[in-house]
C-alpha cells in the first residue's frame, strides 16, 4: 500500500507564453511522472487549461473533490511565480506539496525557502517521486531536497536513469481535453526518443538534469509511436529530443520500422545540431519519408568567435552546409539566433538577419540572451556584474535580463526587433497587387513584431512603441530601397504610387513608399517629420498596440492549433457533423467577434485616420 494515494500532477505555465505554436507544451513531462506512479496510486488527476490562469481555478476545483494527498508540480525557470501560486493554493488545502524540473533542480535551497514546498525532487523525477508516494519523506530516497528543524537535508545524488527502455510512456490519457482533443488523441504532441545531451553549449542548463546522452532502441520508439499514429488523422509530432540525430543509425532504425509498419502518416518536427545533420545526411531522404518536415538549428551567431565562446563545437561553413543539405532534402531549416552575446557590438548583431537570409533558413528566431540558472553563462554575466534582472518572469527568451559590454538591456530589445523586421523582409508585400493587400500584409506584420515584444512584461508599452519604431529606422537606414526579386508585374500594373505611413506620435512617422516602374517594385522607407496631416493610410503604432492588447496570446494559441490541425487535415472540415460543431464553436467565441470588430476598426481607421478619432470618442 502506497504512502501516498490521491495525487495531482501540474506543469506550471511559463509566465509569458511566447506565440509561437511550436513551442507550447505538451505537459509530457509529468505524463511521464504520472506512467511512473499510475499503479500505485488511486486517484491521479491533472488540471484543465494549460494556456491562461484558469488553470489555478481547474486546480481549486479538483482538490475540492478529490481528497488529494499529494501535489507534483513541475516548473522552468520563466515559470516558477507561476509554480509558486499553484503551491500556495495546494497549501491553502493543506496538501504535502513536491516540486521538480529545471529550476527546482538548480535552486532547491531557494524553493524550500517557500513555506507551502515541503520537497524538492532533484533531477529526473520517476524514480524518487516513485519512491517518495511509495513510502512517503524519507532520508533514504535519494535525489530529494527538504527542510527539517535544522535546515535543508539533500539526500544524495540519484543517477539519471541509464535504462531509458524501462521508462514508462507517458500517460498522455492524463491530460485534460485541449481545444476539442482529448489528452491521448492530442493530433500536436511531444515525443522523446532519448534523454540529455552529449554536449555543454554554455548558455544550456541540459547538464543538470538530463547529463549524457541515451537513446531508447528503435523499437521502443516506434511501439510509442504506435500509439500515437492515426491513419485517418494526420498528428504534428514534435520530436523534442536535445539532438535526436546523436546517433544516426539509431534514427534510421526508427524510420525503417516506421516505414515497415506503415506508421507514416505523421508530421515530425525535431530540433538538431549542425555537425548531426551533415553526419546524418545518408538518412535525411528517409527522415523526409517518414514526414519529417522542419529541423530546427541553434545557429546561435554569425560570429566565429562568439560560438566558441558558447562552446557550440561547429563552425559557419558547417552551418551553411548543414542548410543545403536539409533543402536538397525537401526539409525546412528553422533557425535560432541570440541576440546579447558578451562583447558583440551593436553593429556586429545588426549582421544577424544578413546572414541568416544569406542561409536560405525557412525562419529565424532572434533570442535574447538568458542565463538560466545553473549554466555556465549565468555565472559569466553574474560574475561580470551583467545580469540586470532576476525576475525569474523574465527568463523567457524575449525579454532581456541582461546587459553587455556594449549594450544595455533596452538596446537588445531593439536590436532583437531589428533582426526580426531585418529577416521578415518586404518581399512578399511586394507581391500584393492592391492598397488593400498591401495593408493587410503590413498590419498582420507589425501585429506579430508587437506580439512578440509583449512577451516582455518588463517593457511599457511606451518603450515598446519606441523600441519597434526606432528598429524600424535602424533598418531604413540601411535598407532606404528595396527592390522586388520579380520582374514580371506588368501585367499588374500598380495604377500608382502606394504610401502607407507609420505613425509614432504627430509629427514622427516612417512613410512606406511603393511604386511600380515597368515590370519591377520597389519599397522605399523615408523618416517624415511633420504635423501636416497626410492623405495617405495610417497605421498607429498606438492603435495597433491596443488592438494587440485585445487580442490575448491564449486566443491566439487557440486559433494556432485549430489552424495546424486543420492545415494537416483539411478532410476534417469535409466530415458535416464535425464542420458544423467547429463553426458553431467558432460563432458561439465572444472573443472572435470582439477581436473581428477590434481589427476592423484598425484597418479601417488606418485607411481613413478621421475614424480612428470617431473611435476614440
Ligand atoms: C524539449 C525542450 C523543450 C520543448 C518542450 C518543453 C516542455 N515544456 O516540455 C519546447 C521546444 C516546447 C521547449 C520550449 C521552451 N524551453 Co525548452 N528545452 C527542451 C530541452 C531541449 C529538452 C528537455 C528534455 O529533454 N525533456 C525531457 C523531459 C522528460 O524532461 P522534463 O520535462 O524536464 O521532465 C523531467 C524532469 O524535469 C523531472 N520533472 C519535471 N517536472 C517534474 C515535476 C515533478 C513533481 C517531479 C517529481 C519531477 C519533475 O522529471 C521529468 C521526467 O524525468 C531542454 C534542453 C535539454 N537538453 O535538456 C530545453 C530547456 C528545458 N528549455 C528551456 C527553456 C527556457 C524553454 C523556453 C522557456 C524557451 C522559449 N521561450 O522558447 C520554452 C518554454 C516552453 C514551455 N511552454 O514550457 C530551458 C529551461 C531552463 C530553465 N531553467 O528554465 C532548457 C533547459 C534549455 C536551456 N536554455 O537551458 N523546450
Ligand atoms: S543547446 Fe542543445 S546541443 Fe547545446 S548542450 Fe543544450 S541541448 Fe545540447
Amino acid at each position: 500500500m502506497s504512502y501516498f494515494k490521491h495525487v495531482c500532477l501540474v506543469e506550471a505555465l511559463q509566465s509569458a507564453n511566447t506565440p509561437i505554436p511550436r513551442f507550447f507544451s505538451d505537459s509530457i513531462g509529468v505524463c511521464y511522472i504520472a506512467g511512473a506512479i499510475k499503479h500505485d496510486v488511486e486517484t491521479l488527476v491533472m488540471p484543465e487549461n494549460y494556456f491562461n490562469d484558469a488553470v489555478f481555478e481547474s486546480f481549486r476545483a479538483l482538490l475540492k473533490r478529490y481528497p488529494i494527498d499529494l501535489v507534483g508540480i513541475s516548473s522552468m525557470t520563466g515559470a516558477f511565480n507561476n509554480a509558486m501560486k499553484l503551491a500556495l493554493i495546494a497549501k491553502e488545502h493543506g496538501v504535502f506539496v513536491a516540486m521538480g524540473g529545471f529550476h527546482p533542480t538548480v535552486l532547491p535551497e531557494e524553493v524550500l525557502r517557500l513555506d507551502c514546498v515541503d520537497v524538492v525532487v532533484i533531477g529526473e523525477g520517476e524514480a524518487t517521486f516513485r519512491e517518495l508516494v511509495l513510502h512517503g519523506l524519507s532520508k533514504d530516497i535519494k535525489g530529494l531536497a527538504y527542510k527539517d528543524g535544522s535546515g535543508i537535508v539533500f539526500t544524495g545524488e540519484r543517477p539519471v536513469i541509464i535504462d531509458v527502455n524501462s521508462i514508462d510512456f507517458p500517460l498522455r490519457s492524463l491530460r485534460p481535453e485541449r481545444y476539442g482533443e482529448k489528452g491521448s488523441e492530442y493530433s500536436i504532441d511531444t515525443i522523446y526518443t532519448s534523454r540529455g545531451c552529449p554536449w555543454t553549449c554554455s548558455f544550456c542548463a541540459n547538464d543538470q538534469m538530463h547529463k549524457h546522452w541515451r537513446g531508447r532502441s528503435p523499437e521502443n520508439v516506434v511501439e510509442e509511436l504506435s500509439m500515437l499514429h492515426d491513419p485517418k488523422k494526420k498528428k504534428h509530432i514534435k520530436i523534442w529530443d536535445a539532438n535526436f540525430l546523436t546517433n544516426i543509425k539509431r534514427a534510421e532504425q526508427i524510420c525503417d520500422l516506421l516505414i515497415e509498419k506503415g506508421l507514416t502518416n505523421f508530421k515530425f518536427g525535431t530540433e538538431s545540431r549542425v555537425k548531426d545533420v551533415i553526419r546524418g545526411e545518408r538518412i535525411l531522404p528517409k527522415l523526409r519519408q517518414i514526414g519529417l518536415h522542419l529541423i530546427g538549428l541553434g545557429i546561435e551567431s554569425p560570429h566565429e568567435k562568439t560560438l566558441s565562446l558558447m562552446n557550440k563545437n561547429n563552425n559557419l561553413e558547417e552551418v551553411k552546409y548543414a542548410i543545403e543539405l536539409t533543402r536538397k532534402n525537401g526539409i525546412s531549416t528553422e533557425g535560432y539566433f541570440i541576440v546579447g552575446h558578451y562583447s558583440e557590438t551593436i553593429e556586429d548583431t545588426m549582421a544577424y538577419p544578413e546572414f541568416a537570409k544569406s542561409l536560405g533558413l525557412s525562419k529565424a528566431l532572434f533570442m535574447v540572451m538568458t542565463p538560466y540558472p545553473g549554466t555556465k553563462v549565468f555565472h559569466e554575466y553574474q560574475n561580470a556584474g551583467n545580469i540586470v534582472s532576476y525576475d525569474w518572469d523574465l527568463y523567457n527568451n524575449y525579454s532581456p535580463v541582461v546587459k553587455t559590454a556594449c549594450m544595455d538591456a533596452l538596446t537588445i530589445v531593439k536590436i532583437m526587433a531589428y533582426c526580426t523586421i531585418a529577416f521578415s523582409g518586404y518581399r512578399s508585400v511586394l507581391r500584393r497587387n492592391s492598397k488593400h493587400g498591401i495593408l493587410a500584409d503590413l498590419l498582420s506584420r507589425l501585429f506579430s513584431f508587437i506580439s512578440i515584444m509583449k512577451v516582455n512584461k518588463s517593457l511599457t508599452e511606451n518603450e515598446v512603441r519606441n523600441s519597434l519604431f526606432d528598429a524600424f529606422l535602424m533598418y531604413q537606414e540601411k535598407n532606404p530601397v528595396i527592390e522586388s526579386e520579380d520582374n514580371s508585374f506588368s501585367k499588374k500594373q500598380w495604377m500608382e504610387t502606394i504610401v502607407i505611413s507609420l505613425e509614432h506620435s504627430p509629427g514622427k512617422a516612417i512613410d512606406f513608399v511603393f511604386e511600380q516602374h515597368g515590370i519591377r517594385r520597389n519599397m522605399s522607407i523615408v523618416k517624415r517629420d511633420s504635423e501636416i496631416p497626410t492623405p495617405n493610410a495610417v497605421i498607429s503604432l498606438d492603435d495597433l498596440i491596443a488592438f494587440s492588447r485585445a487580442v490575448s496570446i491564449d486566443w491566439m494559441i487557440k486559433v494556432f492549433f485549430t489552424g495546424e490541425i486543420l492545415k494537416n487535415n483539411p478532410h476534417l472540415l469535409l466530415n458535416s457533423a464535425r464542420f458544423v460543431r467547429q463553426l458553431s464553436r467558432l460563432l458561439a467565441d465572444r472573443d472572435l467577434w470582439r477581436i473581428s470588430r477590434s481589427a476592423v476598426l484598425l484597418y479601417s481607421g488606418a485607411l481613413e485616420p478621421d475614424r480612428a478619432i470617431v473611435r476614440s470618442r
